[in-house]
């Protein structure tokens, strides 16, 4: 029988009873110091029954911080709030990975220890801006890591990923996309290193493949996935030959027995721009299981994965508006629109006061 969203699957040591995957979702609604609390658990708790669930993106450094009220896995408090989270997902029957984020250059020197430079692979300026305590600023300049620097962020990350398997998490997504810190290293726009981190394409690939390696040591490779997002030009970032580098890295991480890769399969800043990346071709070089995401409805992911595009498929915006939404798709009722004004920052409005269907099990 052909297979839809609502084919079970395995994903690493996980049976998986759909083929939902609810998109990491960046929302800035942590209370102080970055700690999640109550309200964050029953928002995720309510979006339970996807397959997968991946939190917003989770800073496993302070230096990692980029955006207001962005959640971190680095303190004790954080590791506390995110347990509430887990076990409420648990609780509702789901299963949540934690997306593990360092924004390099995507940040301010307010959101960094001591008004710090924000640390990036090359001292290069990112055109952008993003919002702190005092509104929209321009993105700051970042200073280059020193290469005797790096092991420590990759360190970072291995101990953000410790936190997070204390926290209750399933596994981890390392965030390789959107221009943060390990597509910075990946793309030839952002690096200009001369070192063993920048030049060829296994070099600039060298710090994304160490911080892998480093988590899949420390949670187990089938407890990890892998974001990456080819063809995004969203936060500044371009490459000169994006099919070069996204096959090799799809090479690359097809040696690490991982759980899945989770692509972005478009550019989020020009959405109908037609894109470079072969997404069949990277799908099979990579040979795992492959989660696929970028405007997709129902019946866009029932054909991707009946066609064998994509084995997973992972929404956003819809998850946000539908706590429900594996039940709205499995019956063909309308879904609620998400309101873009309460995506970012705020309390419960918008957040977790979405209805569901009345009288219908989520
Ligand atoms: C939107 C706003 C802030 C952060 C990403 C973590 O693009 C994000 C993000 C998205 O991955």
């Amino acid at each position: 029988m052909s297979k839809d969203l609502f084919t079970p699957i395995e994903l690493g040591p996980y049976h998986l009873p759909n083929r939902f995957v609810m998109a990491p979702l960046t929302r800035s609604r942590a209370s102080d110091g970055n700690v999640p609390y109550a309200l964050n658990a029953l928002y995720y708790a309510q979006r339970a029954s996807a397959g997968l669930l991946i939190s917003e993106a989770t800073q496993v450094v302070p230096e990692g911080q980029g955006y207001i009220a962005t959640p971190g896995v680095h303190s004790d408090a954080q590791v506390a709030g995110w347990k509430l989270v887990t076990d409420a997902v648990h609780a509702a029957g789901g299963r949540i990975f934690l997306q593990l984020w360092h924004v390099g250059r995507i940040s301010h020197t307010d959101f960094q220890p001591d008004h710090a430079a924000p640390v990036a692979p090359s001292a290069i300026q990112p055109k952008g801006k993003t919002f702190t305590g005092s509104g929209f600023v321009d993105l700051s300049m970042p200073r280059a890591l020193e290469t005797g620097e790096i092991a420590g962020v990759v360190a970072g990350y291995r101990t953000g990923a410790k936190h997070a398997i204390a926290a209750g998490f399933d596994g981890v997504e390392v965030h390789a996309a959107n221009g943060y810190l390990i597509d910075q290293f990946l793309r030839d726009k952002a690096n200009r290193r001369s070192d063993q981190y920048g030049g060829s394409i296994e070099n600039r690939m060298r710090f994304m493949n160490e911080v892998v390696d480093a988590v899949a040591a420390e949670v187990g490779a089938d407890k990890v996935g892998v974001r990456i997002s080819p063809d995004n030009t969203f936060n500044d970032i371009d490459d000169t030959d994006p099919v070069a580098l996204f096959t090799a890295v799809a090479t690359a991480l097809s040696h690490r027995g991982l759980a899945y890769l989770h692509v972005i399969e478009g550019d989020m800043a020009a959405p109908s721009k037609p894109h470079r990346v072969d997404y069949v071709a990277l799908k099979a070089a990579f040979g795992g299981l492959y989660i696929a995401n970028f405007g997709y409805d129902k019946k866009r992911a029932n054909d991707a994965i009946a066609a064998g595009r994509a084995d997973m498929i992972a929404f956003g915006k819809p998850f946000i508006a539908n706590p429900d939404l594996v039940t709205r798709y499995l019956l063909d009722t309308p879904l609620n629109a998400p309101d873009d004004k309460t995506f970012y920052g705020g309390d419960s409005h918008g957040y977790t006061d979405y209805p569901v269907l009345s009288g219908v099990p989520a």
